[in-house]
């Protein structure tokens, strides 16, 4: 394989557009013949991850594991792209640190939407049962979100296309040379 391995890393509110946004950035970089796997809620939170709630020790504990699984993608060539809330500044911080000791690039991509865009849009309604106490420790509404503070990628989607988010992430990918 000549391609190297990096982790895109998104993080953001439940309905910010972080599945799209890794679907469509994983068909471009498909298309583009790169080796690249998409890990999100389906293929972790289902299988290896099963264990796991969403009270606070089991978020940290959700993405630690997907932070040395991703690393260990990278390891292995692969341009993987995480999609998960990942709510805390220090569970991100720990996924970052152990692929750059690794010598890794992880590239931070805030998905950021208002809370009271998400809000509306709310797909599955789970912002509805969270505000009427049917869903406990839910982000945004009973449960925190960090915001991040240093992003390499900073994307408002509510101003920002599918499109557009995906040019922006592999402009910087190929500015950095990682593809
Ligand atoms: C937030 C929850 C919760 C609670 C279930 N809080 O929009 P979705 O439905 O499809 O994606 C959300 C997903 C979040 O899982 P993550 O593994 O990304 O979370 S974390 O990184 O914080 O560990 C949402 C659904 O699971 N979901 N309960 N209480 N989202």
């Amino acid at each position: 394989i000549q391609q190297k391995g990096a982790t895109i890393w998104l993080t953001g509110l439940s309905a910010s557009g972080k599945s799209t946004i890794a679907c469509a950035l994983e068909q471009h970089l498909l298309h583009l013949h790169k080796f690249t796997y998409r890990l999100d809620g389906d293929n972790i939170r289902f299988g290896l991850n099963k264990d796991l709630g969403f009270d606070e020790k089991s978020r940290n504990e959700n993405i630690r594991r997907i932070g040395e699984v991703s690393r260990l993608f990278a390891d292995a060539c692969c341009l993987t792209i995480t999609a998960f809330i990942s709510p805390y500044r220090v569970d991100r911080e720990f996924a970052r640190q152990i692929h750059e000791k690794s010598g890794l690039p992880f590239v931070e991509v805030f998905v950021d939407a208002p809370l009271s865009v998400v809000e509306q849009r709310d797909p599955k309604g789970l912002y509805k049962k969270a505000r009427a106490g049917e869903i406990k420790d839910f982000t945004g509404i009973s449960a925190p979100y960090e915001v991040p503070e240093k992003p390499e990628i900073h994307l408002k989607t509510a101003e920002t296309d599918v499109a557009e988010s995906v040019r922006i992430i592999t402009q910087y990918l190929v500015s950095h040379g990682y593809i």
